[in-house]
């Protein structure tokens, strides 16, 4: 992890991975045979990558209630108040149905519709994470979506993760399939025997799933895909390297691909932020995957000033931005470009991730310069509202006949025409 003195701009490194012709191609096949075969083909790719023969793919009660058994009563108690947070958050996102009236008589709106039905894709081993299940059901659930599906790879022992279980009950799924991959997602996207088609999908997967999501996508809708976790850190001499270090490293241990970087106006603060990452990076059980992050993706950039330090992180347009500065709030008002904004010393990385409330779903890769976190609008639509009183319609239908002829279009004309008293 090299310090570097910015001049002018960044020089970013960051992934996006496309997968090769290779992947697509398998994609599309497996894609192809499971709207042949159905649950057939499931079977058999569930056979192939997972390693484990199912006759049934639903989760049954029972398995529900042995995961129970295997979670402590303490972290089911911390992951209802985490599910709690994360609902009052999202509650207050709710926007109602809208209607104005004019004097004329003219009505307009907009009608807010939860989607049907959503599925939601969580990946298998390691980054089987019960608190991502909540960022992507609670949401869902506060849009008021009446049919939210799981599905999840099944371990060799035929199982998902008792925590992703106990997870999915307190966010309120009732419909779990041990399902995994690019099958998983051609399940959701076209049904099969067993499993009702949905509206659309959400979650983060591997390199395959990403890009089934993009192969079934104008079928279904999907949520956006991720790219590998990120932070940006800006901070000034009061911030302690030591803390500064363990939240880069906080992201750093998700991916090998994973970027984490400070800004910072201090060298001071730089230099002991880049010994600290190495002290504390030989302490971490997944240090093999956070070196690697650090090695290819990490930097520590020193700005001449908070000015040109700020214009550095809006270049950069992290997923994650901490401020930890002597007043992090004057800042906020200058950040343009990050999917999630920590202030102060407190406000550390993970404590958005579990328990805080906002969504951890976020843009990637410089997409926070144009998109949002995961929200309860992603799980709703809306349709437009007209009404058009007898005066409106006496008052504006030869400007509207008008500006359908000059699009050569004579039937708009007329229809509206036939309303009009002659
Ligand atoms: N920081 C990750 C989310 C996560 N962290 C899940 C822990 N578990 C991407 O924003
Ligand atoms: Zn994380």
């Amino acid at each position: 992890m090299d310090i570097l003195q910015i001049d002018g701009s960044l020089s970013l490194k960051r992934t996006v991975d496309g997968g090769t012709e290779e992947q697509r191609k398998a994609v599309q096949a497996i894609i192809a045979e499971v709207r042949a075969s159905g649950d057939q083909a499931l079977r058999t790719f569930t056979e192939k990558f997972d390693s484990v023969v199912l006759d049934e793919f639903l989760v049954t009660e029972k398995e529900i209630s042995d995961a129970y058994k295997k979670v402590s009563n303490q972290l089911v108690d911390i992951i209802t108040e985490a599910a709690g947070n994360i609902r009052n958050y999202h509650e207050k996102q709710l926007r109602p149905s809208w209607m104005t009236t004019e004097e004329n008589g003219t009505m307009l709106g907009q009608k807010v519709t939860p989607l049907d039905s959503v599925g939601v894709y969580v990946p298998g081993g390691t980054a089987a994470y019960p608190s991502s299940v909540l960022m992507n059901v609670i949401p869902a659930k506060t849009a008021g979506v009446e049919r939210i599906v799981m599905v999840s790879p099944p371990g060799r022992d035929g199982k998902l993760p008792a925590g992703v279980l106990v997870a999915a009950d307190i966010a309120g799924v009732k419909e779990i399939y041990k399902i995994g991959g690019a099958q998983g997602i051609a399940a959701l996207a076209y049904g099969t025997e067993t499993i009702k088609p949905v509206d659309k999908i959400t979650g983060p997967g591997n390199i395959y799933v990403a890009l089934a999501k993009r192969e079934v996508f104008g079928d279904v809708a999907i949520d956006m895909i991720a790219g590998p976790s990120e932070i940006g850190i800006l901070a000034d001499d009061t911030a302690r390297a030591n803390e500064i270090a363990a939240d880069l490293l906080s992201q750093a241990e998700h991916d090998p691909r994973a970027c984490a970087v400070l800004v910072t106006t201090s060298r001071t603060l730089a230099e002991d932020v880049q010994n600290e990452v190495y002290k504390q990076l030989s302490q971490l059980p997944r240090k093999e995957i956070a070196t690697q992050a650090i090695e290819n993706f990490g930097a520590i950039y020193v700005a001449a000033d908070m000015e040109e330090a700020v214009a550095a992180i809006n270049q950069l347009a992290p997923e994650h931005l901490e401020i930890v500065t002597e007043n992090p709030m004057e800042l906020l008002g200058k950040i343009k470009h990050a999917g999630a904004i920590f202030l102060g010393r407190y406000s550390s990385e993970p404590v958005g991730d579990y328990f805080a409330g906002p969504n951890h779903v976020l843009p990637t890769n410089g997409t926070a310069r144009f998109s949002s976190p995961l929200s309860v609008e992603d799980f709703q639509k809306k349709s437009s509202i007209i009404l058009y009183s007898e005066k409106a319609m006496n008052d504006n239908g030869a400007k509207i006949a008008e500006f359908a002829r000059l699009e050569g279009l004579e039937a708009h004309a007329r229809a509206v025409e036939a309303r009009l008293k002659s």
